[in-house]
């Protein structure tokens, strides 16, 4: 499967407002499967599709050391958000740069998964915070405008 190109911040392509996904198809499968392989190589816990230049609302995420907790999230939206919690972050779009960035500590979202399928989850900690970075590439925010 073909590596996907990351574009690099400040590639104007970064600031684009993802589409919504209308029909969850092979296609979309490719796309998702590309971005998790991309995201393994480079070492990312996620990847917004953004970041490879597609302007759809896909995400993909793994915070396990061995890929085994492959989250696939099309069309997310923050339901709800609860604390706070600051990490230092990166993002494979702004190699070689961190910044301590305070977000939700814990969020409700809802999403389709890989197969079209509605779901919501709460999470918190790493997950929230990956999510939350990954949303604000589908809208066009990375983690330094909040620095
Ligand atoms: O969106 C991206 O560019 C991926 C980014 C996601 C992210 C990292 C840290 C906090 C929030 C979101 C990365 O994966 S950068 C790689 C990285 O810094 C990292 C890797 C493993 C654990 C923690 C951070
Ligand atoms: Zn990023």
């Amino acid at each position: 499967m073909p590596l996907l190109k990351i574009i690099h911040h400040p590639d104007k392509r970064l600031r684009k407002i993802a589409k919504p996904v209308t029909k969850t198809n092979k296609k979309i499968t490719k796309i998702t499967n590309n971005m998790f392989e991309t995201m393994y190589f480079h070492s990312g816990i996620g990847l917004a599709a953004t970041q490879v230049n597609i302007q759809k609302q896909i995400i993909v995420i793994d915070i396990s050391h061995n890929q085994t907790q492959k989250i696939v999230l099309i069309n997310p939206k923050i339901l709800t958000k609860n604390g706070e919690i600051s990490m230092q972050e990166g993002c494979l779009s702004i190699p070689n740069k961190y910044g301590l960035v305070t977000r939700a500590k814990e969020i409700k979202i809802c999403a389709l998964n890989k197969y079209g399928k509605y779901f919501e989850i709460k999470t918190n900690n790493l997950l929230s915070i990956c999510i939350q970075h990954e949303i604000d590439h589908l809208v066009g925010k990375l983690f330094i405008d909040y620095l």
